[in-house]
């Protein structure tokens, strides 16, 4: 195995391989009956969704457990199973991603078709995405049943997956069609949907991870949970910047947020500096699956600045980022943090 106590490469290296072991774990379940046409299609499937993206969430179970534990070298146990976590939140991730391209009715994701456009996958997807998050509780019997955490780590991701579904929930239905009323939108709504959806799964669930391997109380560490979830909210401001600034090559997929009447920082920002007149063009404009509409709404955008509105969020983020983590009493917390916290500010994908 390559050294997961090296570069970033050979982490990458080291954590992909972790994922092929794990894969044919899972393709060699004894709780089924496998033929060769279904060992093929969840292997093509996996590879499809799990690995394909920045492997953020995943390779930062190692940072910080390896952060936590003060810049010891790991063991070659730990480096496994602090991977088989990160891997765990890989699948949980696409789990919510191949069901949210549906419902956002998306058309990329990472650089390729989402999985339900693929020719003969269609609404398989749907069950796809119910495979996906059963392989959760798999991984994490085979290779935790043993550890004084596994009731935590079991209670962890469920409760990450029930705050994730209920932000997609209030994502999903100030959209319904019929109902779409953009007077209802606002910075705390905006708040309190990325808060569930993203940051809980984004940015707690691998601290949390790594916390409890390193044997500690989750109970213990509120705080560090909070700044956590400052960041994950800063993190889907971003999302839904590039939704309509990014580029679709960086990014990997292309923005719907307009099309959707999605309740996003842009729109929300765009409704606090609007004057009446272009309260009107975003009030006819927004939410049309029609590109002229699209583009009138993107020009309002433009007219009114957003971007350096974005820009002026991302500073004011940083500081008060900054300054929440300079406040914890743990210097191995604040690294793992800053850490954290260093690779999206000012992110591009
Ligand atoms: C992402 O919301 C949240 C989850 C739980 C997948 P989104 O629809 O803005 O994500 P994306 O822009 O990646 O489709
Ligand atoms: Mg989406
Ligand atoms: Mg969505
Ligand atoms: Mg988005």
């Amino acid at each position: 195995m390559a050294n997961l106590n090296g570069t970033t490469s050979d982490l990458r290296a080291a954590f992909l391989g972790v994922y092929s072991v794990l894969k044919s774990e899972l393709l060699n379940d004894p709780a089924f009956e496998w033929t060769d046409g279904s060992r093929q299609w969840v292997d093509r499937m996996l590879d499809y969704n799990v690995p394909g993206g920045k492997l953020n969430r995943g390779l930062s179970v190692i940072d910080s457990y390896k952060l936590l534990k003060e810049g010891k070298d790991l063991t070659e146990d730990e480096i496994f199973l602090a991977s088989a976590l990160g891997w765990c939140i890989e699948w949980l991730q696409a789990y919510f991603l191949v069901l949210d391209d549906i419902m956002d009715n998306s058309h990329t994701r990472r650089g390729q078709p989402c999985w339900f456009r693929v020719p003969k996958v269609g609404m398989i997807a749907a069950n796809d995405g119910i495979i996906l998050r059963n392989h959760i509780p798999r991984i994490l019997k085979n290779h935790f049943r043993e550890k004084p955490y596994y009731v935590d780590l079991l209670d962890l991701f469920n409760e990450v997956e029930f705050q994730t579904a209920s932000g997609q929930m209030i994502d999903l239905i100030t959209t319904i069609e019929g109902e779409k009323d953009l007077s209802k939108y606002s910075l705390p709504l905006h708040r309190r949907i990325v808060q569930y959806k993203t940051a809980y799964y984004s940015f707690y669930i691998p601290v949390a991870c790594a916390l409890l391997m390193a044997g500690e109380n989750l109970g213990n560490h509120v705080k560090v949970k909070d700044t956590l979830i400052d960041m994950g909210i800063y993190f889907q401001v971003q999302d839904d910047y590039l939704d309509c600034y990014g580029e679709p090559e960086k990014i990997g997929k292309i923005g719907t947020d307009i099309e959707d009447f999605k309740c996003s920082w842009m729109v929300v920002k765009a409704l606090e500096l609007c004057n009446e007149e272009q309260k009107k063009i975003l009030f006819e404009h927004y939410g049309k699956e029609n590109p002229a509409d699209v583009a009138k709404v993107k020009a309002l955008y433009n007219e009114i600045d957003l971007q350096g509105a974005f820009e002026e969020f991302e500073s004011k983020s940083y500081e008060k980022l900054t300054s929440s983590i300079e406040a914890h009493p743990s210097k191995a917390v604040q690294a793992v943090l800053k850490s954290f916290l260093g690779k999206i500010y000012k992110r591009q994908k």
